[in-house]
C-alpha cells in the first residue's frame, strides 16, 4: 500500500511523513512513535502498549500535560501511567493469538468486560463480566462471513428468546457489511466505507424514509453493538481501530499500527487479501458462465419434494435438483448434489453471469410457493449456509431468473409479499439482480422498491415461460 502523505478532509489538509519502514512519524502536527518491533506506541493523543508477541495489550488516552509520561520519553511503557492518563481498554489473547477478552473503561456505555468464545478463528459468542451471554453469531462458508447476529436484550440466559433480537448480515463480495436487517427484511443499521475502510454507520434512515441518504443519522460505530464492518472484520467501538485477528488497523491512517505479529493467521500478505483489487478474487472470477437449472417432478403434487427427472432443452445441458433441500438429494441412482452444489459445480472457477432456474408448470407454483414464501422468517442455519455458498460467485451486474410456465397457482397477495421478501433477500445475499414471475409481485412495495425487484410490470400471468 502506498504511503498516504496528504489527507484532505472537508478542505483541511493533513500532511503525513513516513519513515523508511513506512511508519508515519508525523500525522498533521502530531509526532508518532513506534517501538523497535514497529508497533505504534504513542500518537500524541493515545498511548499503546504491546505484549512480547507484539499483540496490543493496552490503549490509553494520554495525559495532555504529560503525553510522554513521567520519564519525558515518548513511547515508553510509562506513557499511560502519567497522572491524568485514562485507560481505555486492555486486551488479552490465548495461545492461538485469538483475542479472548477486552476490558473497556472510561468510555461511557461501552465500559465493561467482554469474553470471546471461538469456534476456530470465528467468534461465536460474547459474554459479559457476569458470564451472561450477550451476543452470538452464525457464519457462512468464508471465514469472515457473518450471517446472523443474535442479541440477548433481556439479560436472561439465551439470545433467542422473546424480547431478544435476531439480525441478518448483508455483505458485498469483499465481505464488507452494508446492512443489517431484521427478520421481516427491514434495515436496522447500514454502513458505508471509504477506500481505507473507515465506516460511516447509518443508525436511522432519517425523515426521507430512505437509507444511505444525507439525512440519515450517522455514527462512527454501531449503535446496536454489531462489531463486523469493513471486509467482515471487527471495528472496536472504544478505539475505532479495526481488529484484524491479532493485528490492528487504523482506517483513518489507512495503516496497520503493528507489523506482522508472530503466528499471524491469515498469512503475511494481508494487503493482497483485503486491499489489492486482484487480491479480492479468492475464487478466480476471471471467466463467466450462464447456467440453466431445470426442475420438473415425475408427477406433480404426489411427489412434491421427491424424485426429480431430467429434461433436456438448451443444447442438451440439463440438471436435476429439487428445491426442497438445498444440501442434498436422496433419490437412489440420482445425482446426489443439492441445487446449490449443482450450481457451484457448473460454475467451476468462473463467476455466474446468468442463472436461469426453470420450473414446470404447476410444480413450479408448488415448489416456489412452498420453498420461497415462508423463507424470510423460515430459513434454517443450514439453509442459510447453503445459500451463502453462492455469495461472491456472481459477476458484477449479474442476473438470476426464476421462471415458470403457465400462470401457476392463484395469486395470493400475502404469499406474493413473502416471495418478494425472499427474492429480495437473495438479491442482497448474492449481490445480484433477482427476477421472478409477476405472480410474485409485491402488492405493497410494487416492482421498483430498492431497484431490486426487476420483474415484469404489475399484472397477472407469467413473467417468463418455458417449454420442457
Ligand atoms: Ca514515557
Ligand atoms: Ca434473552
Ligand atoms: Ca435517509
Amino acid at each position: 500500500m502506498e504511503n498516504w502523505r496528504k489527507n484532505i478532509e472537508n478542505g483541511v489538509v493533513e500532511n503525513r511523513t513516513p519513515n523508511e519502514m513506512n511508519e508515519y512519524v508525523t500525522v498533521g502536527l502530531a509526532n508518532q512513535f513506534h517501538d523497535d518491533n514497529g508497533n505504534l506506541t504513542n500518537d500524541g493523543v493515545r498511548g499503546y502498549r504491546w505484549d512480547y508477541k507484539n499483540r496490543l495489550h493496552q490503549v490509553c488516552l494520554l495525559d495532555p500535560n504529560n503525553p510522554k509520561g513521567v520519564d519525558g520519553i515518548p513511547g515508553t511503557s510509562d506513557d499511560c501511567q502519567a497522572p491524568a492518563a485514562a485507560q481505555i481498554a486492555t486486551y488479552s489473547y490465548d495461545a492461538m493469538n485469538r483475542r479472548i477478552r477486552k476490558v473497556v473503561t472510561n468510555s461511557g456505555s461501552l465500559n465493561g468486560t467482554t469474553d470471546f468464545n471461538y469456534d476456530g478463528l470465528r467468534t461465536i459468542e460474547e459474554r459479559n463480566g457476569a458470564n451472561v451471554v450477550v451476543q452470538q453469531y452464525v457464519y457462512g462458508i468464508y471465514l469472515d462471513e457473518a450471517l446472523v447476529l443474535d442479541r440477548n436484550l433481556n439479560g436472561d440466559a439465551t439470545t433467542i428468546g422473546p424480547g431478544d433480537q435476531r439480525l441478518f448480515y448483508h455483505q458485498n463480495t469483499q465481505y464488507s457489511v452494508h446492512a443489517l436487517t431484521n427478520p421481516t427484511g427491514t434495515i436496522v443499521e447500514a454502513y458505508q466505507y471509504d477506500a481505507y475502510g473507515r465506516a460511516t454507520v447509518f443508525t436511522a434512515q432519517g425523515s426521507d424514509g430512505v437509507w444511505f441518504t444525507n439525512d440519515d443519522s450517522q455514527a462512527l460505530a454501531s449503535a446496536i453493538k454489531n462489531p463486523y464492518t469493513y471486509t467482515g472484520q471487527r471495528l472496536d467501538s472504544e478505539t475505532l481501530l479495526m481488529y484484524f485477528k491479532a493485528r490492528y488497523f487504523d482506517t483513518g491512517l489507512g495503516r496497520f499500527i503493528s507489523r506482522d505479529p508472530i503466528g499471524y493467521v491469515d498469512g503475511m500478505n494481508l494487503y493482497n487479501g483485503y486491499f489489492v483489487p486482484s487480491g479480492v478474487d479468492p475464487m478466480g472470477l476471471s471467466c463467466t458462465v450462464e447456467i440453466d437449472i431445470i426442475l420438473i417432478t415425475t408427477s406433480l403434487d404426489t411427489n412434491r419434494g421427491g424424485k426429480t427427472v431430467p429434461v433436456g432443452p438448451k443444447g442438451g445441458s440439463f440438471w436435476k435438483a429439487r428445491l426442497f433441500t438445498l444440501g442434498e438429494i436422496d433419490v437412489p441412482g440420482e445425482d446426489t448434489s443439492g441445487l446449490i452444489d449443482v450450481i457451484l459445480k457448473e460454475a467451476g472457477d468462473c463467476c455466474i453471469e446468468t442463472l436461469n432456474i426453470y420450473a414446470h408448470n404447476g410444480s413450479a407454483g408448488v415448489y416456489f410457493g412452498d420453498y420461497f414464501q415462508f423463507q424470510p422468517l423460515g430459513f434454517t442455519e443450514e439453509e442459510l449456509a447453503q445459500l451463502s455458498k453462492l455469495k461472491g460467485k456472481y459477476c458484477d451486474d449479474s442476473n438470476v431468473y426464476f421462471m415458470q410456465c403457465g400462470p401457476g397457482e392463484a395469486y395470493d397477495p400475502e404469499e406474493a409479499h413473502q416471495r418478494y421478501l425472499t427474492l429480495k433477500m437473495f438479491a442482497e445475499l448474492w449481490n445480484t439482480n433477482v427476477w421472478g414471475p409477476s405472480t410474485y409481485l409485491d402488492p405493497v412495495t410494487g416492482p421498483t422498491e430498492d431497484g431490486i425487484w426487476l420483474g415484469a410490470a404489475a399484472g397477472t400471468g407469467t413473467f417468463m415461460t418455458m417449454s420442457p
